[in-house]
C-alpha cells in the first residue's frame, strides 16, 4: 500500500467534525413516552437469542434521558457537527397519522441543545429502523409503506426544519436489503433477491419523493442521503476480474449512487436483472420522480472495500439468483484485517471514492459520514486514570485522514469527517459487542460515560482543524 506521510495535515475552513450515531443505538426509552415497536424491537421480542449477550434494543445508551449530558461531552471531544436519526415510530407511533407530542418534545430538544453548544444538527430520517405496524403492511415493499414515510418525512421537515439545516432522508438504504432480504441476516430474513430488488426501488422512490417535498416546501438547508460506499477491486487486471468488480460495483454501490445523484439506475444493471427476469415492478412516475430530485449532499460512510474475482466456483443448478452468482469474493493475501469485525481496513480507499466522486459524479458536495473501528473487550486498555488508551482508534483515524487530506488537496468536494460513533451503542445483532466511541459506555455500571484517549484527541484535532 502507498504511504503518505507529511508533518501536517490543515483540513479547509469550517470543515466539520464529528460523529454520528441514530435514535434506534442510542435513544434508548424503546416503549416508554409513546414510541411503539419498530422491527428490531419486534425480532428481539421473538428472539433475544439472535443478539450478541441476548442484549436488546429496549435501553440501549439512554440518550433519551441523557441528552443534555452527552451533549457536553461532544463539546468535549470537539464536536461542530453531529448525526443522529428521528425515530419513525417514536414521532409517529402507528406509522401514519397522529404525531406524537412528547417525541416532538424530545426531538425539540435535542436540536436546540446542540444548537446552543454551537453543534450543527444532522438529521436522518431512516436507520434501519421500520415501525412494526408498517412491517406488517409489507415494509419497503408497500407503495403504502412509501407514503406513509413521505408523510413522515414532510412531518419531519415542518417541525424541524426551521433548524436543522442539513437533512438525510436514508442512512444506507442497501443494508436492510441485504441484510433483511438476500443475507438471511436481519429480520423479517426473506431470502428471495426479486423481493430485495422491489425493497431497493421503493427505498429509492420514497427517498425521491421525500427530496421532492422538502424542496417543495422551500426549506433552507440542504437534503442528501447517506450510502456505505465498498468499492469493488478486482484480483487482477484479467479482463474476467475486472468484469467481475465492475458488476459486483454496479450491485453494491451504482444501484443507489446513481439514481440518487444522476437520477437514473446503471444502464447495465438494469440489463443484467431484464435478461434474468428480476427487475422490480415499476409505477408510473417512478422513474420521473428519481430523475427530478437529485441530491444536494452526498454523505460517505466508508468502512472496507470488497474485492472479487471472475466467478470460479459453480452455481448449483436451480439455486435462486443471488448477485455472487456473477462474481466471487475474492480474499487478498496480507490485507489488513480488524478481527473483531472481520473488516478489512484499507485507509487509502477512502482517496479512491474521493476522485470517484470528483470524476464520475459531478464533484457533488460531500462529507465522509461515517468510519471507524469497532474493537471487543476495550476495557482491557483502561489505564490508572480510569480511561480507555485507545492508541488504535487514533492511529486509524489519522491513516484516514491522510488519505482525505490528499483527496482535498486534488479537488475533492468533502466538507466534513464524522466518525462512527460519539459513543459507544447498541449495534443491531452485535448489540454492544464491538465499540466504537470517543466515549466509553459502562454497560455494568449505570451506563457512566468516560472520554477515551481518542475523545481528548478528537478534540484537538477540531481545534487545530488538523493534526
Ligand atoms: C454502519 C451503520 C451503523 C453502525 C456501523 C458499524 O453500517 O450505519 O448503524 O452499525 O455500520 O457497524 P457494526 O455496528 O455492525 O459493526
Amino acid at each position: 500500500m502507498d504511504k503518505i506521510s507529511r508533518e501536517n495535515y490543515q483540513f479547509p475552513k469550517n470543515f466539520w467534525w464529528g460523529s454520528a450515531a441514530s435514535g434506534p443505538q442510542t435513544e434508548g426509552a424503546a416503549d416508554s413516552d409513546g414510541k411503539k415497536p419498530n422491527i428490531y424491537d419486534y425480532w428481539y421480542s421473538i428472539e433475544p437469542g439472535s443478539f450478541h449477550n441476548e442484549v436488546g434494543p429496549e435501553h440501549t445508551s439512554d440518550f433519551y434521558h441523557r441528552y443534555k449530558q452527552d451533549i457536553q461531552l461532544m463539546k468535549e471531544t470537539g464536536h461542530n457537527s453531529f448525526r443522529t436519526s428521528i425515530q419513525w415510530s417514536r414521532l409517529i407511533p402507528d406509522g401514519i397519522g397522529e404525531v406524537n407530542p412528547k417525541a416532538v418534545d424530545f426531538y425539540n430538544s435535542v436540536i436546540d441543545e446542540l444548537i446552543a453548544n454551537d453543534i450543527e444538527p444532522f438529521m436522518n430520517l431512516y436507520h434501519f429502523d421500520m415501525p412494526m405496524c408498517m412491517q406488517e403492511k409489507g415494509g419497503w415493499e408497500s407503495r403504502e409503506v412509501i407514503d406513509a414515510y413521505v408523510k413522515f418525512a414532510e412531518t419531519c421537515f415542518r417541525l424541524f426544519g426551521d433548524r436543522v439545516k442539513y437533512w438525510f432522508t436514508f442512512n444506507e438504504p442497501i443494508v436492510p436489503v441485504e441484510a433483511g432480504y438476500l443475507y438471511n441476516l436481519h429480520y423479517p430474513k426473506v431470502v428471495d433477491f426479486k423481493r430485495g430488488a422491489q425493497v431497493a426501488h421503493n427505498t429509492i422512490v420514497a427517498h425521491a419523493k421525500a427530496v421532492d417535498v422538502f424542496k417543495k416546501l422551500n426549506i433552507d438547508g440542504k437534503i442528501g442521503i447517506i450510502l456505505n460506499l465498498t468499492p469493488s477491486y478486482p484480483r487482477s487486471q484479467e479482463p474476467e476480474d475486472v468484469k467481475a468488480a465492475h458488476i459486483a460495483d454496479l450491485f453494491f454501490n451504482r444501484s443507489f449512487l446513481d439514481p440518487v445523484t444522476k437520477g437514473e439506475y446503471p444502464k447495465d444493471l438494469v440489463e443484467i436483472l431484464k435478461e434474468r427476469e428480476l427487475l422490480p415492478a415499476v409505477e408510473p412516475g417512478d422513474l420521473e420522480v428519481i430523475r427530478n430530485n437529485p441530491i444536494d449532499i452526498l454523505g460517505v460512510n466508508y468502512y472496507q472495500p470488497r474485492r472479487v474475482k471472475a466467478k470460479e466456483d459453480p452455481v448449483p443448478a436451480g439455486a435462486p439468483f443471488m448477485p455472487e452468482h456473477l462474481f466471487d469474493p475474492y480474499i487478498m493475501p496480507g490485507r489488513k484485517i480488524n478481527p473483531h469485525r472481520g473488516w478489512e481496513i484499507c485507509e487509502e480507499v477512502i482517496y479512491d471514492i474521493m476522485m470517484d466522486i470528483r470524476d464520475h459524479y459531478d464533484n457533488i458536495p460531500f462529507f465522509i459520514s461515517e468510519n471507524g473501528m469497532g474493537v471487543e473487550g476495550e476495557g482491557k486498555f483502561r489505564n490508572t486514570e480510569g480511561f480507555i488508551e485507545d492508541d488504535y482508534r487514533i492511529e486509524f483515524i489519522q491513516e484516514h485522514l491522510k488519505w482525505v487530506h490528499k483527496g482535498l488537496q486534488e479537488g475533492a468536494n468533502c466538507l466534513g469527517y464524522h466518525l462512527w460513533t460519539f459513543m459507544d451503542n447498541w449495534s443491531w445483532a452485535n448489540s454492544y459487542k464491538n465499540r466504537y466511541g470517543l466515549v466509553e459506555v459502562d454497560l455494568k455500571n449505570n451506563l457512566n460515560r468516560t472520554i477515551k484517549k481518542s475523545g481528548r484527541w478528537y478534540k484537538q484535532l477540531s481545534e487545530n482543524n488538523g493534526f
